[in-house]
């Protein structure tokens, strides 16, 4: 059978990895697969476990495959013309702002370039805001006060050619995994490169640190406040740099000198060593060639702007920026959200990098647009939109490729507000997520692989997306839906794009529109781009100008920078720690982030089972002193409490976490797990500058759920009732699989009644008891076919189900073995392989621990004996944690 291969990029991090997609022939007969593109600069050939997943995502049942308006199937016609109609009238009554987008970093460029011209040119409303606002908010503003634009210097070269790397609030290894292994490759080829991670947590990124600092929660800035000073005691300040490219150096480092005065009292706010801080600061005057990477332990804090600029100042101070191998490095999240703001996707941008601040912007591209309706000032951000929504004031909201249930801080109040909303749009892929169920009209989206356009990765690399597969259904692309909205409104010659071509090169015809080098973001080379050198188009990184074809690969190399001057801003830093810190009541402060295998709120990576291997369960990571004080065991339940709401969760007791600290990943929505959503325990506290949640920092109470019984349900149907006190569901190959939670006491008769199941006359329930041990196990065994099978024990003990999930397949036909096996829990022959450690072969910790007592005496050797980790590599850094040489950090 022949083949077609197609080059696209990953939809998820912000690495932007390029993709080869293989389309079979014949669909029926084949499916697509994908392997990493050797072409792309970004991965060359390599993808992670995610990206390598990708093709067992494609089939999902729960695709959204219709419009529908109060939960009923409706026209693409009819469902637009509802929405328009509302629109119309709440403008007309209630004024633009009446209106708001909630768009996503996971939107195209194009997509997003409609939804930004439709608002803030022709309604006339500037409440455009995305998720990015939880994610880059910070970083945007801290790159526009220093330089005057929201430019990100470097590019990946330079992590692999500094000769120190400070990781600040990230966790790489994890989050941006390709990248993480090229610089585990760079750190190989050149052993002297040191890597300093900064984080309150031990990650896994920690595996390539020569010198971790695990700082109390919120308290980057004074290191960075502190270098600055030190900088200037140690006389390794560019002075050149400073007074020919700069302004506001010496208030800035009075401040640092007032802020951070010493080692000492540095070292006691950051509640690090003084010797590791002195470590890091004789490799930061040594180092010239320095990066610092910051991801979201800088943005998501009330002070992440500060945070930010207390990086950036140390980098200006030390002229080390716009050279190979130096920079401050805001690495993106989302696979566009560089995107989202090249074109104005936030409520206080304008677009094309321009925002309402900027003398004549506002007139420029209202010229441009020939728009009638320009909005004249800011917008709403995402926390203030929400509450404006709850207070009555924005009554129609759209929401586009976000699921602001699970992501957006205090959950109860965005209930509340979508609530109140009088017309809730939401256009997504999925049919069924805590946000579609908020819905008054749903738009079905097309997804990747279907839709059609461009995206940037962090480093300002421009790639296509292509649409390669048909869309389901009546999905449809996002940036035709808002097309069709704006040309009900009566703007059609505006909107009568045909296809997405047109859009890319309007969005570059107004990057270059009477710039003349004013503006950062400038890709005039493409404003008469053609259709067919669109499809062909290579990754580039931008600013892309005309006559300059091969982009830029690093800015800022001649030290002029954006601002009415082309001078550098310094910018004067207080360091400060989270508004909510822990009190008596609240002893403990919750942490969040995510997990190795899993994307955001589980939407694309919870459909593919090898996924969910590594960590099937939500939990929080507690230390252990704090768990033998609150008599929490592993694995077992604990309730966190906080002032807004409340989640359920298991234990992982670790080391990783410091004492008084807790840390939870945000994955699991309430379509997995009945109360495993963090976000319903953060607080709506935001950085005021640029409105990004604190969303690391919450103050909670955690206690232990006693006089409970621990189990798994597999069965061959979803489950009618999940009226456990817990239920997780896991993603299987086979059939439907739940970690539950019972209250004790429940007996045989109970539970089986609690299964409805049809027909308890042609089948039989198998069962096992033991009083002692509290055991309970039953099987429901139809015509040979298993049904359901209930294990239930007093202590969490873990079960690995994959073979009694392989018994819920179609073809399977119970043998009497398989009964036996069924109520002993494993079959004989079978090896139990613990949980997953290596997604990509599926080798699991009790094959790895077997072959290290085996012999195995390094990650090569296991690698060679099972395979695991010579695929992606993401597992490498805990495959290491199974080998017993002791590796000890060189603070
Ligand atoms: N597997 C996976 N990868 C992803 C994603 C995903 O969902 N799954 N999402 C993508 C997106 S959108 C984003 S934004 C990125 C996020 O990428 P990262 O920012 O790397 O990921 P997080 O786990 O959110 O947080 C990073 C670290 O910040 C630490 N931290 C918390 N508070 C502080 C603090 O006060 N100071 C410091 N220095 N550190 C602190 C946490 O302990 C955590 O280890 O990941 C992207 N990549
Ligand atoms: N406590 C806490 N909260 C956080 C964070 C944290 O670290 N801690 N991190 C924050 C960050 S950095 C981020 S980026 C957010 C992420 O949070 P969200 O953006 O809410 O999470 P996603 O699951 O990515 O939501 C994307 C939705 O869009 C749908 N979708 C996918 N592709 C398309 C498409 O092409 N078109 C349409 N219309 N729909 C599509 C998916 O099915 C899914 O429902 O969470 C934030 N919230
Ligand atoms: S690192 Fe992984 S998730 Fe990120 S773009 Fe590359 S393959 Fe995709
Ligand atoms: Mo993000």
């Amino acid at each position: 059978m022949t083949a077609t291969i197609a080059k696209t990029t990953c939809p998820y991090c912000g690495v932007g990895c390029g993709v080869n997609f293989t389309i079979p022939d014949s669909l029926t007969e084949s499916v697509p697969s994908v392997s990493g593109d050797l072409d792309h600069p970004a991965n060359f050939g390599r993808l992670c476990v995610k990206g390598s997943s990708l093709a067992q995502t494609l089939k999902s049942d729960d695709r959204l495959l219709a419009p529908m308006v109060n939960g009923e199937i409706v026209s693409w016609e009819s469902a637009v013309d509802t929405v328009s109609a509302k629109i119309e009238q709440v403008i007309k009554e209630h004024g633009p702002d009446s209106f708001a987008f909630y768009l996503s970093g996971q939107i195209l460029t194009e997509d997003y370039y409609v939804a930004n011209k439709l608002a803030k040119g022709f309604l006339g409303t500037a409440n455009v805001d995305t998720n990015s606002r939880l994610c880059m908010a910070s970083a945007v503003v801290g790159y526009k006060r220093a330089f005057g634009s929201d430019t990100v210097p470097c590019n990946y070269e330079d992590l692999e050619l500094c000769d120190l790397l400070i990781m600040v609030g990230s966790n790489a290894a994890w989050t941006h995994p390709i990248l993480y292994q090229r610089i585990v490759e760079a750190k190989k080829q050149r052993p002297n490169m040191k890597v300093v991670v900064i984080d309150p947590r031990e990650t896994a990124t920690c595996d390539i640190a020569d010198l971790h600092l695990s700082i109390k929660l919120g308290s980057d800035a004074a290191i960075f406040s502190f270098l600055l000073q030190h900088s200037a005691q140690m006389d390794i300040l560019d002075n050149d740099f400073i007074a020919q490219h700069t302004n506001g150096f010496n208030d800035a480092l009075m401040q640092a000198m007032e802020s951070t005065p010493n080692l000492v009292s540095t070292a006691k706010f950051s509640g690090v060593s003084e010797q590791a801080l002195m470590t890091l600061a004789h490799w930061w005057e040594k180092a010239e060639r320095t990066v610092t990477f910051y991801s979201q332990g800088v943005n998501q804090s009330s002070s992440g702007v500060d945070k930010c600029n207390a990086i950036i100042n140390c980098h200006l101070a030390t002229g080390r920026i716009g050279k190979e191998g130096t920079g401050p490095f805001s690495i993106t999240g989302q696979p566009n959200a560089m995107g989202g703001r090249e074109v104005g996707g936030l409520a206080n941008q304008l677009a094309a990098h321009m925002d309402f601040a900027t003398p004549g912007a506002q007139k420029l591209v209202q010229r441009f647009w020939q728009a009638p309706n320009m909005a004249t000032e800011n917008g709403l951000k995402a926390v203030d939109l929400f509450q404006a929504m709850e207070e009555g004031k924005v009554k129609v909201v759209w929401i586009m490729s976000t699921n602001p249930m699970v992501s957006l801080p205090d959950t109860a109040q965005v209930r509340r507000a979508l609530e109140k909303c009088e017309l809730v749009i939401v256009s997504d892929c999925k049919a069924n997520t805590d946000t579609t169920a908020m819905a008054d009209v749903l738009f079905p989206a097309t997804g990747w692989s279907e839709k059609d356009g461009t995206v940037t990765n962090s480093e300002r690399r421009i790639s296509r997306q292509r649409g390669l597969l048909p869309a389901p259904g009546e999905a449809k692309h996002d940036w035709w839906a808002i097309c069709e909205v704006a040309k009900r409104l009566g703007f059609q010659s505006a909107f009568s794009y045909h296809n997405v071509h047109e859009i890319f090169s309007e969005h570059a015809a107004l990057s270059a529109f009477e710039n003349n080098g004013k503006r950062d973001f400038d890709i005039g080379h493409f404003c008469k781009i053609t259709k067919e050198e669109y499809d062909n188009l290579t990754p580039v990184q931008w600013p892309v100008l005309k006559g300059r074809p091969e982009g830029t690969k690093r800015m800022f190399e001649d030290g002029r920078f954006f601002t009415p001057d082309k001078r550098a801003k310094f910018v004067p830093i207080v360091p400060v720690l989270p508004v909510h810190v822990a009190t008596p009541e609240w002893p403990f402060t919750l942490n969040t982030g995510r997990v190795r295998d899993q994307w955001h709120t589980m939407t694309r990576t919870g459909d593919a089972a090898s996924l969910t291997k590594h960590t099937d369960q939500p939990y929080v990571e507690i230390h252990p002193k704090d768990a033998r004080q609150l008599g929490i065991e592993d694995k077992t339940l604990v309730r966190l409490t906080s002032p807004y709401g409340e989640a359920l969760l298991k234990a992982k007791i670790s080391r990783a976490v410091s004492p008084g600290n807790a840390f939870a990943p945000i994955h699991w929505t309430q379509q997995f797990s009945n109360a495993a959503v963090v976000s319903n325990l953060i607080p709506q506290i935001v950085d005021p500058l640029s409105g990004q949640p604190e969303s690391k920092h919450a103050q909670v109470k955690l206690e232990a759920v006693k006089n409970v019984s621990y189990g798994v349900v597999v069965s061959a149907t979803p489950l009618d009732t999940l009226d456990f006190i817990y239920w997780c569901y896991v993603p299987s190959e086979h059939g439907y699989h739940y970690e539950v939670v019972w209250s004790v006491g429940e007996n045989v008769a109970s539970i089986q009644s609690s299964f409805k199941i049809s027909d308890q006359v042609a089948g039989e329930w198998l069962e096992y008891t033991n009083p002692k041990t509290q055991q309970i196990r039953l099987a429901y065994i139809n015509n040979q076919k298993l049904s359901v099978a209930v294990y239930l024990h007093a202590k969490p003990d873990s079960i690995s189900c994959d073979w009694l999930e392989s018994k819920l397949a179609k073809n399977v036909v119970l043998s009497e073995l398989d009964r036996m096996a069924i109520l002993v829990g494993t079959p004989a022959n079978v090896e139990d392989k613990g949980s997953i450690v290596c997604s990509c072969f599926q080798i699991g910790s009790k094959q790895i621990e077997k072959a290290v007592a085996g012999g195995a005496c390094s990650v090569e050797t296991l690698g060679a004996t099972l395979k695991c980790g010579t695929n992606c590599g993401s597992c490498l850094p805990e495959l290491k944690h199974f080998i017993p040489t002791i590796i000890e950090l060189s603070a």
